[in-house]
């Protein structure tokens, strides 16, 4: 899974991105070409498991995060969208837009001003176009293929393209559109834009941290139906903080008011936005974080770990992570009443413990 940080020049992309990473150095903060940093995911729950097993290493989640320089003035003063910068954002799974509201005169904004609502605006239209410009090239060609073929995808693909361009026409985003799972494997190779999940992420100045609250609840107001989550960072203390030690960290967040860090914020609502959840596996070798989409059953799950555990899944021992934690084991767990066996079809819950067995 990808995420990819989208914005205007100057909006604070690679100084968040720095604050995400716990291996690149600080000092590349003004490359400018894009950069993709595997972030190792935070959580508490495999923590405590390594502290039961004591194993030879714990393997975190990661999602990947995408830097992507961003759009600046050209030499007529506007700042125009790319097709180099278009196709950076279609790669990714979920977009973060990047949007400043800090002020520092030293900092040029290719706008010449700090306006949030403007800046977002102009991102969601020139996505929006991008996916109306492909929307009406594609009826196009199968107005043409259909004639040629009797292909029935493309008769079913049809009324889907245009119930989707006549929602962008209404200047409506697709995410905002319901579109059914067999649609949308339909659609899902063309990368639409305004299709994929969107959380806007507000720069803001350190001296905002007081108001944040109302702040973030007046650009939801005026950003109306766009179907994004809005969320607010501080970038320039938030970097200063994460060179700090853990327990630092937290003792200067407490100062400042801070109340969540970017980077746990960013992880969070990247693994809400993408419908995602964890389960574990334990053991003397390794305890393990496994992503999964949060509809996933237990063989599904199996074949995430390796494609024999789907093929050949028999059952899974299951416990949930509180029981465990409590319990320190599998054995104890059953003792304990907590430990089931469940067939393929279950339905994994976030932070279930899996054992898979197969033949
Ligand atoms: N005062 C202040 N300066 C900031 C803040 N965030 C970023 N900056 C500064 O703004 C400048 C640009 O920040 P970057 O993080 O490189 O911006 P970017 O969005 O990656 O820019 P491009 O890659 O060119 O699109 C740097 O000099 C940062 O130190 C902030 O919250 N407050
Ligand atoms: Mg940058």
């Amino acid at each position: 899974m990808q995420i990819g940080l989208v914005g205007l020049q100057f909006s604070g992309k690679t100084t968040l991105f720095h604050t995400l990473s716990t291996t690149s150095s600080h000092a590349q903060a003004q490359k400018e070409e894009a950069s993709i940093e595997i972030v190792k995911i935070p959580d508490e729950r495999l923590d405590k498991l390594t502290s039961i097993f004591n194993p030879k290493k714990q393997v975190n989640a990661t999602i990947e995060v995408f830097d992507i320089p961003g759009l600046r003035m050209s030499e007529d003063n506007k700042v125009k969208i790319t097709s180099a910068f278009l196709s950076s954002v279609r790669n990714n799974d979920a977009l973060f837009y990047i949007i400043r509201s800090f002020t520092d005169d030293s900092v040029p904004h290719p706008m010449n001003s700090i306006n949030p609502l403007r800046d977002i605006e102009f991102l969601e239209t020139e996505f929006l176009l991008s996916d109306l410009a492909f929307l009406e090239n594609r009826m196009e060609k199968i107005k043409k293929e259909i004639l040629k073929s009797k292909d029935d995808k493309l008769k079913r693909e049809m009324p889907l393209i245009e119930k989707c361009y006549a929602h962008c026409e209404k200047e409506l985003p697709l995410r905002t559109l319901h579109i059914d799972e067999n649609d949308l494997k339909l659609l899902s190779g063309y990368q639409l834009l305004t299709l994929k999940p969107l959380a806007i992420a507000i720069n803001y100045d350190e001296d905002s941290i007081q108001n944040v609250d109302s702040m973030i609840e007046d650009v939801k107001s005026k950003i109306g139906k766009s179907g994004a989550v809005v969320i607010p960072f501080f970038a320039k203390i938030e970097l200063e903080l994460s060179k700090l030690s853990i327990e630092d960290q937290s003792a200067f967040m407490q100062d400042y008011g801070i109340k969540e860090s970017a980077l746990s914020k960013i992880l969070r609502t990247s693994y809400d936005l993408l419908g995602l959840q964890s389960f574990f596996t334990v053991g003397e070798d390794e305890c393990r974080a496994w992503t999964i989409k949060k509809n996933f059953n237990a063989q599904q799950a199996a074949g995430v770990i390796h494609t024999d555990f789907f093929n050949r899944f028999i059952r899974a021992e299951v416990v949930g992570n509180d029981d465990f934690i409590k319990h320190g084991s599998f054995n104890k767990c059953k003792e304990a009443g907590s430990w089931r066996l469940e067939g393929k079809e279950y339905i994994v819950k976030d932070g279930d413990i899996l054992n898979i067995r197969h033949n």
